[in-house]
């Protein structure tokens, strides 16, 4: 709720798609904001993509489901082949050279923001916490990829066929999500996606556990500092230089050029 109101994540009357992938953070979060639907007046519905990543999609679905069920929250599962054409275990295998969970990361989101914009929402909300944060902060500095990081405040407003994105966990600690869920009883699954072996981002996450050991609440100060310092600078810098939105050629949604992202993707395992 502190996350809600500072940052103005929900208006009253908001359609909300919230996007649930059996994980504790978006189920965490289905259960929260299921129960504040009547305090903030907004409607809340969840979608879940079926990635085609063989019996482990099996198993979230049927997570997610019981979850919805139980919380008579309306719900959608959505298939990432009617989508796009191709699993995610046939983009995986037909581009060897690209970590699974960029290949993966950029396709959801593609395919989330699509559905939100064609069912017509206002806000699609995410279960990304502080510690997702922080580690993808802290891997666009490495890279120098500071547009990257603009991206990361609570509130990504949208524009056209861009719907705006909510993180009301952005301000909470995987840590205390876990205790959250395991407080409520939340039923999810524990088993990890076999394609999240070697991921990206668990370097970046044991030293941040590490500075929040040594100097507690650096975590959070680290990321309001970014907000309330860092971000406007790098606003402004970026706002001279930030390009026009353009649309895909394919399938006409936005894209930083010609080509969005997943139809090159698809391009590349299709061998167009
Ligand atoms: S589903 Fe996809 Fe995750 Fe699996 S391939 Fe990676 S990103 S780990 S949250
Ligand atoms: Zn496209």
């Amino acid at each position: 709720m502190r996350t809600i109101e500072r940052y103005k994540l929900i208006n009253p009357g908001d359609k909300i798609l919230i996007a649930v992938s059996g994980g504790k953070d978006s189920l965490v979060l289905l259960h929260i904001l299921s129960e504040l639907r009547k305090k903030y007046n907004f409607y809340l519905k969840g979608v879940t993509i079926d990635l085609g990543i063989g019996d482990y999609s099996k198993r979230y679905i049927e997570k997610v489901e019981e979850n919805y069920e139980e919380l008579k929250v309306e719900y959608e599962i959505v298939n990432v082949k009617d989508e796009i054409g191709l699993t995610i275990s046939d983009a995986v295998k037909g581009i060897r050279r690209r970590a699974p969970c960029s290949i993966c990361g950029t396709i959801k989101r593609y395919v989330l923001n699509k559905v939100a914009y064609e069912w017509k929402f206002d806000k699609l909300a995410t279960g990304h916490n502080l510690d997702d944060i922080l580690s993808v902060l802290l891997r666009s500095y490495v890279r120098g990829d500071y547009q990257q990081a603009l991206k990361l405040y609570p509130l990504l407003p949208g524009r056209d066929k861009l719907v705006t994105k909510i993180r009301p966990l952005a301000e909470t600690p995987e840590s205390d999500i876990a205790l959250y869920g395991k407080i409520k009883g939340i039923n999810f699954l524990e088993e990890k996606c076999p394609y999240s072996v070697n991921s990206k981002g668990l370097v970046h996450r044991e030293m941040l556990d590490i500075l929040e050991r040594e100097s507690p609440s650096s975590k959070l100060s680290m990321l309001r500092s970014f907000y309330n310092v860092y971000m406007p600078a790098l606003e402004s810098y970026y706002s001279e230089k930030s390009a026009e939105l353009k649309y895909c050629k394919y399938c006409g949604m936005p894209a930083s050029d010609d080509t969005c992202s997943v139809c090159k993707i698809v391009a590349r395992v299709r061998k167009y």
